[in-house]
């Protein structure tokens, strides 16, 4: 990978064991920090700082909740007037901004086929106004707003929704598979139109669990199988490694080793587990449709 350490400086306002700096850091090599980063209000503003203290050393413009596709789409627009071709512009967005406020202008977008790159961090939850339930937080999970038995309905799945808007590129990424995201966002790079990834961020704050697992968590959620790793372009589908793998073996370690490394998973029933089970393998059978 290229020098992040240029870009993601240390002494940022990021909570121990924060996945967004993870995340930046692979953001900001790939692209040798040639892109403005556009972010909505999230953990990021907040993370990064503004101008002139930001940890971030790279163009960005915070831009009200659900304007993020629209402002990006803009500044392309205005790069492309400039002739400044090689210049990416990539929104970085959480999933509370994605999934729910700003799906509006996303998936407007994505349908006029912007040539940006819109990355969701999906930590799935609100977790800057204090651990909110988004639509793309799990079924089964403690937010602030669900308290007694957890999220009773399924996760909004941003991505297949990208798909279905015929865009060029969609892939989902985690941040325990750095160079994994790293080679999707660089071959997203070279592609003309709206790209989207899904970059699953597990949060020790908002998922309750000590800060030394970040990694550790986001990996067991790939090899449980709760979260899949994928590319999709012009119509077929890849599974990624360590997703095809597993799929291809039925190598799947049980769901129940994701769920207890995480105290917002800790009221969840025998019901819901067997439901998550039902969920993930429907899933990948749709996935299989595409292959
Ligand atoms: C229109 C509007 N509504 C609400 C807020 C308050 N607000 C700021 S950040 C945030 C939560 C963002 O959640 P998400 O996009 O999931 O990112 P995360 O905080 O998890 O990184 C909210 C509700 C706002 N800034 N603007
Ligand atoms: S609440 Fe979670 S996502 Fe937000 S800064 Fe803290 S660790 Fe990062």
């Amino acid at each position: 990978m290229g020098n992040y350490k240029k870009y993601v400086l240390p002494g940022d306002a990021a909570c121990p064991g924060c996945p967004i700096p993870i995340g930046l850091k692979v953001v900001s090599s790939a692209t040798d920090g040639k892109a403005i980063l556009v972010i909505p209000a999230c953990c990021t503003s907040v993370v990064v700082g503004s101008a002139p203290k930001s940890s971030l050393n790279m163009p960005v413009v915070h831009v009200p909740f659900a304007s993020a596709a629209s402002v990006a789409s803009g500044i392309r627009e205005a790069l492309l007037k400039r002739n400044k071709e090689d210049m990416s512009v990539i929104v970085w967005a959480g999933d509370g901004g994605t999934a729910d406020i700003g799906m509006a202008s996303l998936s407007g977008a994505a349908e006029r086929n912007s040539d940006i790159i819109y990355i969701m961090y999906d930590n799935e939850a609100y977790m800057n106004t204090g651990i909110q339930r988004s639509s793309s937080t799990p079924e089964g999970a403690w937010t602030t707003t669900t308290p007694i038995l957890g999220k009773t309905e399924q996760k909004k799945d941003v991505a297949k929704i990208m798909m279905s808007h015929n865009v060029p590129y969609v892939a989902t990424a985690s941040i325990a598979y750095p160079h994994d995201f790293y080679n999707k966002l660089t071959r997203a790079l070279k592609i003309k139109g709206f790209r989207f990834i899904q970059l699953h961020s597990p949060c020790p704050v908002g998922w309750r669990f000590d800060a030394s697992l970040t990694v550790d968590v986001a990996k067991a959620a790939v090899e449980t199988g709760m979260w899949i790793l994928y590319e999709y372009r012009d119509g077929k589908l890849e599974f990624s490694n360590p997703s095809k793998y597993l799929i291809e073996h039925n190598g799947f370690k049980p769901i129940e080793d994701y769920l207890k490394l995480q105290g917002r998973f800790s009221i969840i029933g025998r019901e819901r587990i067997k439901e998550l089970y039902a969920e993930r393998d429907r899933n990948i059978e749709w996935f299989k449709k595409l292959l």
